[in-house]
C-alpha cells in the first residue's frame, strides 16, 4: 500500500511539472502594430506611448501594467471628457477582445511614461514591457518619434501626476 501512494504521489507530481512547463510554450496571442514613443523636449518630464493591440486568441486578453527602463512609472492611461475638457485618467487595464483589436494614440488610450531617467531622442529606441492579466510579458523595442497632437499640447499631463 506505501509503495502505491508513493507512485501516485508522483504521478502527480510529474503531471504538475508538465503543466507547468505547457504553458510556458503557449502562443503568445497578442501582436503589437505601430509601436512608437512621442519625442518631447529635454525639459520634459513625462511622454506617452502608443501602438495598436492585436488579439489573434480565442479569448478575451487585458494589459494590466507596462514597465519601461526609461521611465521610474509607467501607467496605462486614457483621455476622457469632463465638461467639455480632455482629462488623463490612470485606467486599471487596456481591453483587447479576442480576434479583436485596441488602439493607443494621441487623444485616447496610452501608456504614460513618468519621471524619465534620460532625454528621449528621436530615433531612440524605448524597450517597454507588456504585462497581461494571463502574466504573460512582451518587451518591445519602441521607437522614439515626433507625434503630431490633435487638439492641444500635453499640458494636462503635468496636474494628472500630483504626488510623483
Ligand atoms: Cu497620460
Amino acid at each position: 500500500m506505501a509503495h502505491f501512494a508513493l507512485s501516485s504521489l508522483r504521478c502527480a507530481l510529474a503531471g504538475m511539472a508538465l503543466a507547468l512547463a505547457s504553458q510556458s510554450v503557449l502562443a503568445q496571442p497578442l501582436s503589437v502594430e505601430s509601436a512608437q514613443v512621442r519625442a518631447v523636449p529635454p525639459v520634459s518630464t513625462t511622454t506617452a506611448a502608443f501602438m495598436v493591440l492585436h488579439n489573434q486568441g480565442d479569448s478575451d486578453l487585458a494589459l494590466v501594467d507596462a514597465q519601461s527602463p526609461a521611465a521610474e512609472i509607467t501607467e496605462l492611461h486614457n483621455h476622457i471628457d469632463v465638461d467639455g475638457v480632455m482629462q488623463m485618467r490612470q485606467v486599471p487595464e487596456i481591453r483587447v477582445p479576442a480576434g479583436g483589436s485596441a488602439k493607443l494614440a494621441p487623444g485616447g488610450l496610452h501608456l504614460m511614461l513618468i519621471d524619465l531617467v534620460a532625454p528621449l531622442h528621436e530615433g531612440d529606441e524605448v524597450e517597454i514591457t507588456l504585462v497581461l492579466d494571463s502574466g504573460e510579458r512582451m518587451t518591445l523595442a519602441v521607437p522614439v518619434r515626433r507625434i503630431e497632437v490633435m487638439g492641444g499640447d500635453m499640458s494636462g499631463h503635468g496636474g494628472g501626476h500630483q504626488g510623483h
